[in-house]
């Protein structure tokens, strides 16, 4: 067993959060572009809306520690580019865009490690509104083999990554991986920097195989999956972001029983939650939240 991995293995909970300005229309965090349903430039309007204002770190800290949670998952990026902390590498970040004016990332670090929760960040490795990465959306690509502009972009990569790594967070959660190889991604390169940063430091699977855990799709696996560690996300209604007309909130009984199924075939749950553009969680969120708190607390 990996002495790096114990904390996880033990976990059994995780509250991931989906965080950006696909919260302000409600609409499908950066898919919403790239299927067309909206176009890039009223995708983009939504900085405008983006205000943070009632965003209260510690009282999400408290609320994750509350439903017995021992880590948690929050969007440092998605595939839209939209950064949520003070990134050098790109202005398209809350900080020079929104009215929130701020980085976000920085006082939830600290507000869950008060709490003693470990700190997983999400990062889309793909990033459709950089002009040197290839795709933008499904109908329209921004260039084809460009090696300069590939070069340029794994550069803007890795100096995002950098600054990650200056948040010294227990979990890294890629995603996007699917869009290149890990030759393209430099994956191999990535873990490389991340372990050399902090050697105890995990990362997910989503790193086109040099990941340390498995993810199951869509729902409890049926058999005990292969690898010693594995995480199952999955959204606590049907959006990963906040969609105020999604109101098919699972119910704590079958949350509680996914939880359980988890747990019984070794692995962990990594449930998530989308909260509004001003910072605050719906409260149909709050509630479930404190209902399976209620319940693992006395389990
Ligand atoms: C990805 C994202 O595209 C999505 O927007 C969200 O952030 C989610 C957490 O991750 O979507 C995926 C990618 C891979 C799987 C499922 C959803 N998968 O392998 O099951």
């Amino acid at each position: 067993k990996e002495q790096r991995l114990e904390w996880f293995k033990d976990a059994k909970l995780g509250i991931f959060i989906h965080w950006g300005i696909y919260a302000v229309n409600g609409i499908d965090e950066s898919w919403s572009f790239y299927n067309d349903y909206i176009s890039y430039p009223d995708y983009m309007k939504q900085l405008d809306g983006f205000t943070a204002k009632n965003y209260d770190p510690e009282y999400w800290a408290k609320l994750i520690k509350e439903t017995g949670a021992k880590y948690t998952v929050i969007t440092t990026k998605h595939h839209d580019g939209v950064a949520l902390w003070d990134t050098k590498f790109s202005d398209l970040n809350v900080i020079k865009k929104t009215k929130a004016k701020r980085d976000l990332i920085t006082p939830f670090v600290n507000a869950a490690r008060k709490e003693n929760l470990k700190v997983g960040l999400y990062y889309s490795l793909l990033d459709w509104s950089n002009p040197n990465y290839p795709i933008f959306t499904r109908k329209e690509k921004k260039y084809e083999n460009d090696s300069e502009k590939w070069d340029a972009f794994t550069k803007f990569n890795f100096g995002q990554l950098g600054e990650l790594t200056q948040f010294n967070p227990d979990l890294y959660w890629f995603d996007g991986d699917w869009e290149q190889s890990a030759e393209q991604w430099k994956a191999k390169e990535i873990r490389k920097l991340l372990l050399e940063k902090k050697p105890t430091t995990i990362i997910n699977s989503r790193l086109q195989g040099y990941g340390d855990y498995e993810t199951p799709e869509q729902g409890v696996p049926v058999t005990k999956p292969e690898n010693d560690y594995w995480e199952l996300c999955m959204t606590i209604n049907n959006s990963w972001g906040y969609q105020p007309n999604d109101k098919n909130y699972k119910s704590v009984n079958q949350l509680i029983r996914i939880l359980v199924d988890c747990i019984s075939m070794g692995g962990n749950l990594l449930l998530d939650i989308g909260p509004k553009p001003d910072g605050t969680i719906p409260e149909e969120q709050v509630a479930i939240l404190k209902d399976l708190g209620r319940w693992t607390n006395k389990h």
